[in-house]
């Protein structure tokens, strides 16, 4: 092969190939908490009223996003995966069935509309401290 026609192919190659990988990146961001072994990532998330908030499992490990029902305003209505009434109903569904499980690369999401914090466990992962907040505010800052 001549040299400088396998030189210029080896360059755009490698322009396509940068060029997807951004494309890649972006798509890949559909989620706004990711959940790693342990944690949420970001933990605590600040959204307006009105805002749906996605969750994605991006481990391998099984988790549950379970609101504290004690610590979302009391104006709001209780939320968790599996769609329980209450953090009781939740935590005995988990017991019994696993339910509320969130597997690997599942995602969750709720809308939040009622003004304040909204503090949520893992309840499989509450002894390592996974748990976060959703902090809805006429004006969200997320300064990661
Ligand atoms: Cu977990």
């Amino acid at each position: 092969m001549d040299r400088r026609v396998f030189l210029s192919t080896v360059a755009s190659v490698g322009t396509t190939v940068a060029i997807a990988g951004c494309i890649g990146g972006s798509a890949q961001e559909d989620y706004d908490i990711g959940m790693s072994t342990n944690r949420f990532r970001p933990n605590t998330f600040e959204v307006e009223p009105g805002t749906t908030v996605v969750w994605q499992n991006t481990s391998k490990q099984g988790h549950t996003i379970t609101a504290y029902g004690d610590d979302i305003p009391d104006e709001a209505e209780y939320w968790a995966s599996g769609g329980f009434d209450s953090e009781s109903d939740a935590r005995e569904a988990w017991r019994s069935s696993t339910g509320g499980l969130i597997t690997q690369g599942k995602t969750f999401e709720h809308e939040f509309t009622t003004l304040g914090t909204h503090s949520y466990v893992c309840i499989p992962h509450e002894a390592d401290g996974m748990s976060g907040a959703i902090v809805v505010t006429e004006n969200p800052s997320n300064d990661q």
